[in-house]
């Protein structure tokens, strides 16, 4: 099975607490503060992998969490930062949160997005020191880490992508230019699953292209397998369009495919279009159906059985499909990766860790959510609080 979808949980690793220390050395009766910070907890990250093919290793597995940050100790020991967590994914995976709003869109190799932060760690006693306030009896906790449901949709990148009926040979074809082992069968519907397949030029230059499953009238309202894999043409610069030309009425079946990809959306009825008239070997002349549609930018008749005019497509696809758009500068190098990082969040409240109990500073949550914070700090039940000059005990 091909997994196009999956839906996964994220949870970032909770930054260390600070320490609450005060040095202490043989004779020294009453040394100064110690304390260490505590370490950050550690990223969710996803990051694609040019050798996964789709996201069938999501189906199982689906909870994520990055470790903890250490704690701080004393004689100004720093905790340990958490362990980040690193999902692959296949190239071309989109990271969408619940309210299906997309946070990263993964299209190179090895790109990465930090999907979920980790906390940030406390700062020990030894950071709130000052010539007024010489032995600070107070350390901040660890934050949290970032927590989060997600969508990852796989869009495969393609430069060119087969549209068709079932039958109308786009897998012959793929097999005819590419490396691609596809399956070919007289049935329709033999293509079950998106395959892509790799075509070189004599001059070195490489296409993707994509196979997927035929069309039908009503694929828009489901019937065959329905628009399902059609995502995976929206990437594509070019659709090659085969149409058979020994079944019934070659102009019909055009404008048959080209009504469900319009229906579909996304830009499919805008896309350029090459039209691959096949199985020439089977008609005693070469047929001349009525094309007139501005998005045919060429037609080419040929036939995957005899391989004739399979070469001349072939050129044709160098020559015709348009350039990828250029993602950077022409001097500028081409990163090796991207990271997509959340922008960068003010930290809205700290809790530190007092002699008495918990003392918060800046803007809390509310309710149930203060009460978590808290309890995550280590406060229990009947802990002593203080908020700016109010001071309660925890329920
Ligand atoms: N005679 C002849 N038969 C062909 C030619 N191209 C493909 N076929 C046959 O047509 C049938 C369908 O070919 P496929 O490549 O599986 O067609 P498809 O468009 O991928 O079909 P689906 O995957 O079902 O959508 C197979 O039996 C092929 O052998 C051709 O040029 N000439
Ligand atoms: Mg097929």
């Amino acid at each position: 099975m091909f997994h196009d979808r999956a839906r996964i949980h994220v949870a970032a690793g909770r930054g260390g607490d600070g320490s609450m220390s005060f040095r202490r050395e043989y004779r020294v009766p009453k040394g100064g503060p110690d304390g260490g910070d505590g370490g950050p907890g550690g990223d969710v990250v996803l990051s694609a992998d040019p050798d996964l093919r789709d996201l069938s290793s999501f189906q199982r597995g689906r909870r994520f969490r990055a470790g903890r940050g250490e704690h701080g100790r004393g004689a100004n020991k720093t905790g340990a930062a958490g362990e980040t967590v690193e999902l692959h994914v296949p190239v071309g995976t989109q990271v969408f949160d619940e309210e299906g709003t997309i946070l990263a869109d993964l299209t190179g190799p090895r790109s990465r997005a930090v999907v979920a932060e980790g906390g940030p760690g406390g700062r020990g006693n030894k950071r709130f020191a000052s010539p007024t306030r010489q032995t600070p009896r107070f350390a901040e906790t660890g934050l949290p880490g970032e927590e989060r449901a997600l969508e990852l949709r796989l869009k495969l990148l393609a430069d060119a992508a087969l549209a068709g009926l079932p039958n109308a040979g786009k897998s012959s074809l793929l097999r005819r230019i590419s490396n691609a082992q596809t399956k070919v069968a007289d049935y329709p519907f033999t293509t079950l699953e998106p395959v892509l397949g790799t075509v070189d030029a004599p001059d070195g230059r490489q296409l993707t292209v994509a196979d997927v499953p035929g069309l039908i009238e009503g694929a828009s309202e489901g019937v065959g397998l329905g628009h399902e894999f059609l995502a995976h043409l929206e990437r594509a610069r070019m659709l090659v369009h085969v149409i058979d030309v020994a079944a019934d009425d070659p102009a019909e079946q055009f404008r048959v495919v080209d009504r469900e990809l319009s229906a579909y959306g996304a830009g499919l009825g805008e896309l350029p279009q090459i039209v691959v008239l096949n199985k020439i070997d089977l008609l005693p002349d070469s047929p001349q159906p009525e094309l007139h549609d501005p998005r045919v930018v060429r037609v080419f008749a040929l036939s995957c059985a005899t391989g004739e005019g399979v070469e001349e497509f072939r050129r044709g696809l160098f020559e015709l499909v348009p350039a990828a758009e250029p993602t950077e500068e022409e001097d500028v190098p081409v990163p090796d990766f991207l990271v997509y990082r959340p922008k960068p969040k003010a930290r809205p409240y700290r809790i530190f860790r007092t002699d008495r109990g918990f003392r918060i500073t800046g803007t809390p949550p509310e309710g149930e959510e203060l009460e978590e914070a808290l309890k995550a700090a280590g406060a229990r039940k009947g802990a002593e609080v203080e908020i700016g000059d109010e001071v309660f005990e925890l329920a």
